[in-house]
């Protein structure tokens, strides 16, 4: 039996229930109120796995990579959690089914578990819905936790937004996806893979890329990225995702970006993420405050103000901000 009850919910799935976890990851999903509660409780057991981001155009190799690296840090004998994440429901589609014959694959180990997710309509994008799933498989023991992207464009910085370490793919002869990298995602890369080692081009590939990144390692802003800093240029490594080739030197190179970052609360990364919950949280709290109960007929006068040009709509923040502090009607 799993437990209806939140609490011991979180207890079980600390204890190694899947199905407890499972529930919990559907919770986060769905946004419902036993997220919540359960993310009170596993949240001060989080903080210990490595955040690892998989991001990069579709058919570039994720899904295979991710197989790879599960392989390989289950030689090393670490748990692997893997949530592929997608910015509307993943019904269909080809990248699920992969997530299924993969998770066939390793049906039998207990130190892994892979789950496909959508974020259904959150403000926020994906990154609140890949942190929350990524605190919880971290609570749970999985010490490596690998958060895949299944859309493109923007959803793919916001996953990046949710990992310690984001790793961006590039595959050969994929000709104009380069441009849109580089304009995009190269911005959030720690590591960039030119996967598809096998392929004529590879090694062009990515000397090219290495001479796009020289100098973009700067200490800043990145924009669209929950502010992450990048202290330094991103290393440029070529895989074979299909035999494992280079695999061994990627696990290296996430190490070491690992390694090369502050601890705890000094990593400006961690420090962004929980900024970023925080915020998201008070947000929405905001909101249910000022749309709820006995303040709904208030905010939604004021809106109609601003619609009517009558009011704009800081004058409109202010008012609603007032009625919060008095607690007023
Ligand atoms: N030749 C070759 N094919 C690969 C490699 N990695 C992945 N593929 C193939 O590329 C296709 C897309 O891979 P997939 O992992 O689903 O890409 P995703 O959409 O980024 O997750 C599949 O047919 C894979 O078998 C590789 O290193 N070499
Ligand atoms: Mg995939």
């Amino acid at each position: 039996m799993i437990p209806a009850d939140p609490d011991a919910l979180a207890q079980a799935a600390l204890g190694g229930d899947r199905r407890a976890l499972a529930r919990i990851l559907t919770a986060v999903e769905n946004r419902t109120p036993a997220a919540e509660a359960a993310l009170r409780i596993l949240y001060p057991k989080a903080g210990r796995a490595h955040l690892v981001g998989i991001t990069g155009p579709p058919g570039s190799g994720k899904s295979t990579l991710v197989s790879a690296i599960i392989a390989n840090a289950r030689e090393a004998g670490r748990a692997v959690g893997v949530v592929a994440v997608a910015p509307s429901s993943p019904i269909t589609g080809g990248a699920l089914l992969g997530d299924r014959v993969r998770m066939q694959s390793y049906a039998g180990d207990s130190s892994v578990f892979i789950r496909s997710m959508a974020a259904r309509g959150h403000a926020g994008g994906l990154a609140p819905t890949s942190t929350a799933a990524a605190a919880v498989l971290d609570a749970c023991g999985f010490d490596l936790v690998l958060l895949e992207t299944v859309g493109t464009g923007q959803s793919e910085v916001e996953v990046a937004a949710a990992a310690d370490t984001t790793v961006v793919l590039e595959a050969p002869e994929m000709g104009d996806e380069v441009q849109a990298i580089k304009a995009g995602l190269l911005e959030v890369a720690d590591i960039v893979v030119v996967n598809k080692g096998d392929r004529p081009g590879a090694q062009r590939t990515a000397s090219q890329l290495r001479a796009m990144l020289v100098g973009s390692g700067r200490v800043g802003r990145r924009e669209g990225s929950n502010d992450r800093p990048r202290p330094k240029e991103p290393e440029v490594l070529v895989t074979t995702a299909t035999t494992g080739d280079g695999v061994p030197e990627l696990m290296a190179a996430l190490a070491r970006h690992r390694q090369g970052r502050p601890s705890g609360a000094d990593d400006p990364t961690r420090r962004a993420r929980a900024a970023a919950q925080v915020w998201a949280i008070l947000g929405d709290r905001v909101r249910a405050e000022l749309e709820g109960g006995s303040r709904v007929a208030t905010t939604e006068a004021v809106i109609r103000e601003v619609a009517e040009h009558r009011l704009d709509p800081f004058g409109a923040a202010d008012r609603l901000l007032a009625t919060l502090r008095t607690g007023g009607q």
